[in-house]
């Protein structure tokens, strides 16, 4: 799946004018109100946004991993608020379904998904179930032609707007681990389903997570995805290799955009008769941060293509997920550094950024947990 060179040039296109014409324009209203204007959700579905990766077929885009990888980027040019209102259904929320889904489940939600009609969240953390994901409590028990939910689910993004959940449960309490837990597909709606106020963050205002409370949800047992039990532990690893390369442009989009800010911060101001951009020191910053973001975009790009290509990439995945969410992470600081005090304000954009990118070594595994899974697959193929 992929779209023709020629459209594609032009939904690139079409992201980068939306970026500078209308996002950037409303970063300050976002941080004010703690929340992305409906019209720009609209303006948002009216340019496929929300379906990018969803086939062609089911009325989606379909860009293969490389071309959403770049769209992404281009993206997150401006504040990742505004990503984050397509990101789940574009990556983490939909793509257990396109991957494992029957044709009867896709066809009830991917056209919808794709239009923007409704969004989706993916529901895989839980209180107690963090980075030990397989540890996970929320349990669904079969009964008759249906299944009962019951637990609860934590931080999950856009719970409070979502048109329909993908939710990890253990169906099988005898099997502790993975191969215990399915994916079901739930309608928030249904009865037994809380979605409690949104979490208050240190950034990325405008961005929604919320708890989600399952007491006794009957939901029916054709919405068990796939229809296999047993089989969602695997699915949101496969889903999770995918989303830490849509993250992996996430962070080279916003560093992109900070180091623009830190340049021009540096062309401009002045300090002991000269722009600060030319001392030296300042020059060392600017520089270790283009790099970072060449490499990081580089490697990003590769391992996109190597996916495309049908390559099995979760070492390549999280290798690129660590190093550009960590690199964002020192960009936004040297950015802030750049700025001297200026750069602490918030009348300036970089002390917002600084907290933003803090959340991306964060979710869809920490720093930490992609180091296992690089050094996991590293130890694997030792002799092969
Ligand atoms: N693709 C397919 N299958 C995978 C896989 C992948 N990328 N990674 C692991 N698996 C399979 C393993 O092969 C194993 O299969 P068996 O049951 O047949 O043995 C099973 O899944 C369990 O894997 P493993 O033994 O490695 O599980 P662990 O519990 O030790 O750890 C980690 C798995 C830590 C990698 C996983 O829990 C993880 O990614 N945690 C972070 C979760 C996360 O990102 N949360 C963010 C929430 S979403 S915003």
């Amino acid at each position: 799946m992929s779209l023709d060179p020629e459209t594609f040039s032009q939904v690139k296109d079409t992201v980068s004018r939306f970026v500078r014409e209308k996002l950037i324009p409303a970063e300050d209203i976002v941080e004010e109100s703690n929340e992305v204007p409906e019209s720009i959700i609209q303006d948002m579905r009216d340019l496929g946004l929300f379906g990018l990766s969803i086939p062609e077929e089911y009325g989606g885009l379909g860009l293969n991993m490389s071309q959403e990888c770049e769209v992404i980027h281009e993206l997150c040019q401006a504040s990742l608020s505004f990503r984050s209102v397509i990101g789940t259904t574009v990556g983490i929320g939909s793509q257990g379904l396109v991957m494992t889904g029957t044709e009867e489940q896709k066809q009830e939600y991917l056209p919808r998904l794709a239009t923007g009609e409704i969004s989706s969240s993916f529901c895989l953390t839980e209180p107690d179930a963090g980075s030990d994901a397989a540890s996970l409590r929320t349990v669904a028990v079969r009964d008759g032609d249906s299944y009962v939910l019951n637990g609860t689910k934590r931080f999950i993004t856009n719970a409070l707007r979502a048109g329909m959940l993908t939710v990890m449960a253990r169906t099988d309490p005898d099997k502790k681990g993975a191969s215990g837990i399915s994916a079901f597909l739930v309608d928030p709606k249904t009865p037994g389903v809380t979605i409690a106020k949104a979490d208050a963050k240190m950034g990325q205002r405008g961005t929604q997570t919320s708890d989600i409370i399952f007491e006794d949800v009957r939901i029916p047992a054709s919405a068990l995805m796939g229809e296999k039990e047993g089989q969602g532990f695997y699915t949101a690893m496969r889903v999770l290799d995918r989303g830490r390369l849509h993250l992996s442009s996430v962070s080279t989009g916003i560093s992109e955009r900070i180091i623009h800010e830190a340049l021009t911060y540096a062309s401009e101001r002045k300090q002991f008769g000269q722009v600060i951009g030319e001392f030296q020191l300042v020059q060392a910053m600017l520089a270790d941060s283009q790099a970072d973001l060449f490499a990081g975009k580089a490697m990003t790009m590769d391992a996109a293509a190597r996916f495309d290509a049908g390559e099995e990439i979760p070492m390549l995945a999280a290798c690129c997920k660590m190093f550009t969410t960590e690199a964002a992470g020192r960009i936004a600081d040297k950015a802030v550094q750049i700025h001297g005090g200026a750069g602490y304000m918030s009348e300036y954009k970089v002390e917002r950024f600084y907290r933003d990118v803090r959340l991306l070594r964060l979710y869809e595994g920490t720093t930490q947990i992609q180091q296992l899974v690089i050094a996991r697959n590293m130890l694997k193929n030792v002799g092969n």
